[in-house]
């Protein structure tokens, strides 16, 4: 295999899909030297076919505001790779939602449940939708037309999609109502980050942030580092945000910084837990911005305006908001203010000249995939719940994702360990990801 020869054709077919193409491209770099030592793999083109989703659902979603206008939005469902289980992964609600966000996705979704030594393959879907400033009916009535397609691709064994950015409780209540009435009957097991009254699992709301601590903490303790006392920057106030803020202020760290759209909250001697409770009331004002925080907290905390979290001096720098937030200045800026941990909690959280500016460095960092894979993992343990009839203690679940979250890890340091010591996270993940599907890709012959 030729990363550069795939990559030109992609680009070729695919150019508008920049961030397809980037996401692509990170897992053919990291793993074309493991991939060449199969002959295997090239024989049966397995490159050529993983990087292309095996299916893709496009659909119109029609609704009516409250103002009696008719709103007309673009709904996805992208299964991407089935060979380890029934498609798993996200929908996102979000203006900038396309087919390119969407592939990234599934693709990304495909490697990192792979990581998380659950049966589930890869899929990601959502809509353009803006849920900012939206009515809670207005919500519903989307949720509902959205489902309105979806439910006939959907199934508990062959694709279960879950929240993601836009998409939380009240979202997946309101898709699983219509799911219900559409499909004629109760079949939790098609949705999950459900509410734990109808087949929820506890912990799945703090999972991805949790999971991302319990990584965080291996990666420095792998290291002879440990996170107490440490001052960790967060972007973000979203659920996963929170889910961090509150794994790593239990742990002894100080979150001193979060941050939104409209600037970020500095917050000298770390969060408590009132803070940590006022981000739920932050975003539950569906404004996106964080600016009230300061406003709440005055002696405590300070809004700059326009700023990200990343011009906060921290030790332990963990991105929790978006797709290509960490740019290459924004990881010198970090780098300069003496960060010595990264570690990705959003989809492709850093764009790859920041990455590469921390690895020069060598400084800690870890890649997405494996940081924030707590989420899905914990997705897959509401599943099992749900296929027997059970529901977990808070404590069995945490074990289980604690225990999940140190296999990633392990599986991160036996695949990207270098030959001077130093562990490169994002091959290791990489590596590890492909190779289960790879194989599995391989059994199952040409199809
Ligand atoms: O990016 C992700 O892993 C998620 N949004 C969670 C997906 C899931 O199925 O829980």
């Amino acid at each position: 295999m030729k990363a550069a020869k795939i990559m030109a054709d992609l680009e070729k077919k695919y150019s508008q899909e920049k961030e397809y193409l980037q996401a692509v491209q990170e897992v053919l770099e990291s793993i074309e030297e493991e991939y060449n030592k199969h002959p295997e793999f090239e024989k049966a083109k397995i490159v050529e076919r993983i990087v292309i989703p095996e299916r893709i659902f496009s659909f119109k979603v029609v609704w009516v505001d409250d103002k009696g206008e008719i709103q007309i939005n673009n709904g996805y469902r992208v299964q991407f790779n089935s060979a380890i289980g029934p498609y798993k992964g996200g929908l996102r609600f979000h203006p900038s939602v396309n087919l390119s966000i969407l592939k990234f996705l599934g693709f990304e979704q495909t490697f990192k449940n792979s990581l998380t030594t659950l049966p589930m393959g890869g899929g990601k879907g959502g809509s353009d939708f803006d849920p900012v400033g939206k009515s809670d009916n207005e919500v519903m009535r989307f949720c509902q037309a959205f489902m309105l397609e979806l439910w006939r691709v959907i199934g508990k064994d062959t694709d279960i999609p879950a929240g993601d950015i836009g998409v939380g409780g009240r979202e997946i209540g309101f898709m699983y109502g219509m799911y219900k009435k559409l499909a004629r009957e109760y079949n939790t097991g098609v949705l999950t980050g459900k509410g734990q009254l109808w087949g929820g699992s506890l912990i799945r709301p703090e999972a991805t942030g949790f999971g991302a601590l319990y990584f965080t903490q291996h990666m420095l303790h792998k290291a002879g580092k440990d996170i107490k006392g440490l001052k960790v920057a967060i972007s973000g106030f979203g659920n996963v945000a929170w889910g961090a803020c509150t794994k790593a202020t239990q742990l002894g760290a100080k979150v001193v910084a979060i941050s939104g759209p409209d600037g970020v909250i500095s917050i000298p001697e770390g969060m408590n837990q009132n803070m940590i409770d006022f981000m739920l009331d932050l975003r539950a004002t569906n404004q996106n911005i964080v600016a009230p925080f300061a406003k709440k907290f005055p002696s405590e905390s300070k809004f700059i305006a326009g700023k990200k979290a990343w011009s906060v001096k921290c030790d332990v720098a963990l991105p929790c908001a978006y797709q290509n937030e960490v740019a290459e200045a924004d990881a010198k800026e970090l780098l300069k203010n003496g960060t010595w941990a990264v570690a990705e909690v959003s989809n492709m959280g850093c764009q790859p000249a920041a990455i590469e500016a921390f690895q020069k460095a060598k400084i800690l960092f870890a890649p997405g995939k494996a940081v924030n894979a707590g989420g899905v993992a914990t997705s897959g343990l509401e599943m099992t719940q749900n296929a027997e009839h059970i529901s977990w203690t808070a404590k069995e679940v945490d074990d289980r994702l604690h225990s999940i979250m140190e296999s990633i890890h392990n599986a991160c340091v036996e695949y990207g360990t270098e030959k001077n010591g130093y562990i490169n996270y994002v091959k290791g993940a990489n590596i590890a990801g492909f190779m289960k599907v790879a194989h599995a890709m391989l059994d199952q012959g040409v199809i």
